[in-house]
């Protein structure tokens, strides 16, 4: 009888999870936070499932100690979270508001405690309503403002954050937030949706360079990277997966690694396009300041067809967005490693929704978690052994939480959260993990 081999990460590996200040936060009018345009987007009719809001998510900004206990008895060695901007700047100018920061402090101050990293995101997503209603991303200034709101974190927190990352899923918020509306502020216009790419691209590079004037701490972006594959042998399918993995991929990787955008994407785009018309002299310089770490964010390949538009190959999840296909984690971090690397990587997002319920003995029955989990890490394991300089992995997410126009209908924790009592209940694939990080492998 022979057993499987076992996997084992090298050593000094680290193991995390993943949150983001909106999604799990609530207390939205506590201690000075000031509106974000997620409070607006949600709260007007039609917008998400079932009207939800982040008013109370899991409330973890007042039970920030419970979870923090959870992550040590997972035995976690990194915690990836979100500040919230409306918490430090309520107008997103001028003086920081002390209670906001002190919140996050005593997260941080939590986390070393319990000898869990810290990973900082400065956006995900909750932009200050005050600085959309001044023209949100579209407006150049958004990326000065974010530069400024940056550095006051840095001043406040840079002494005890080892890693930082700038703006999570920059292409996100183009495609959800400019392109399809389903996320704030919930437009559907191509020439604001790339004008936005490029000042949230801007912000990222102003954001290092703060970094670098204000102290120590690693820094780089959070990116959500799509393997485009042709949907069939045609060369059409070929040429129309490369264009779009350009607008998916190498248009957030090559100005921060190269100092220039694509030249096919802007092609497509044209010279006539807000973006192109809105690249100043010495932007793409700024973009491209060098940067530490690469945060690498896998959920689901594409599959393009020779007219251009998608097709389904694989098994979808409670997410219509997500097919799984675990050789594509692979397949994106070798990527990334041979056309931009050598650069430390990690794995900031992976993860799977499931229809979780709490079943009469207590218990969360994910199976389907735990072998998405292990499918995508065995083939993280696997671009190790092929040399790629992949230093952690963090699952999305460590909590059910507030999943954006779905609501809470989409479980995406560890742990579950029964919302009527605020209770969390470890799943299944928390204890599996638990053995995951105890074991470096499994
Ligand atoms: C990420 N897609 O969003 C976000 O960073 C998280 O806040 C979110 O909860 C998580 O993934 C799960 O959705 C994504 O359409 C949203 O491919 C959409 C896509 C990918 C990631």
């Amino acid at each position: 009888m022979s057993m499987p081999t076992p996997l084992r990460f090298p050593p000094g590996f680290v193991w995390g999870a993943s949150t983001s200040a909106y999604q799990i936060e609530g207390a939205v009018k506590e201690d000075g936070r000031g509106e974000s345009v997620w409070d607006t987007f949600s709260r007007t009719p039609g917008r998400t499932r079932n009207g939800d809001t982040g008013d109370v998510a899991a409330d973890h900004y007042r039970r920030y100690r419970e979870d923090l206990d959870l992550m040590r008895d997972l035995g976690l060695g990194s915690y990836r979270f979100s500040i919230a901007w409306p918490r430090i700047q309520p107008d997103g100018t001028g003086a920081p508001n002390q209670r906001g920061l002190d919140f996050y402090r005593r997260l941080v101050d939590g986390l070393h405690e319990r000898g869990i990293a810290p990973m900082a995101t400065l956006f995900h997503w909750d932009l200050p309503q005050t600085l959309q209603d001044a023209g949100g991303w579209e407006s150049r200034d958004t990326a000065y403002r974010f530069a400024d709101y940056a550095e006051k974190v840095f001043r406040a927190l840079g002494d005890r954050v080892p890693v930082w990352l700038t703006i999570n899923e920059p292409k996100t918020v183009v495609q959800n937030g400019y392109l399809s509306g389903h996320h704030a502020p919930g437009r559907q216009d191509p020439e604001a949706a790339y004008l936005v790419a490029h000042h949230l691209q801007l912000a990222h590079g102003l954001a290092v360079r703060a970094l670098r004037a204000t102290g120590p701490g690693r820094i780089g972006p959070a990116l959500n990277l799509h393997p485009c594959y042709p949907a069939d042998d045609s060369p059409e399918a070929a040429a129309a997966a490369r264009l779009y993995d350009g607008y998916e991929n190498r248009l957030y990787l090559d100005s921060v690694f190269a100092g220039r955008y694509p030249q096919d994407v802007l092609a497509d785009l044209g010279p006539q396009s807000r973006m192109v018309q809105g690249i100043a002299d010495g932007d793409l310089e700024i973009i491209s300041s060098p940067i530490d770490i690469l945060a690498v964010q896998y959920y689901t390949p594409i599959y393009v067809t020779a007219g251009g538009g998608t097709a389904r190959r694989w098994p979808t999840s409670e997410a219509d967005w997500q097919q799984i296909y675990p050789q594509g984690m692979y397949d994106i971090l070798t990527r990334v490693t041979r056309d931009y690397g050598p650069v430390p990587l990690t794995v900031t997002e992976n993860g799977l929704p499931t229809a979780d319920s709490l079943n009469a003995d207590g218990t969360v029955d994910d199976a389907g978690r735990v072998a998405f989990l292990r499918d995508h890490l065995a083939a993280a394991h696997r671009a190790v052994t092929a040399g790629v300089p992949l230093e952690s992995f963090h699952v999305w997410s460590l909590l059910d939480n507030f999943e954006w126009d779905e609501g809470y209908d989409q479980r995406w924790g560890l742990v579950y959260v029964d919302y009527a009592t605020q209770r969390r209940i470890l799943k299944r694939s928390a204890h599996w993990y638990r053995a995951v990080i105890a074991d470096n492998g499994f």
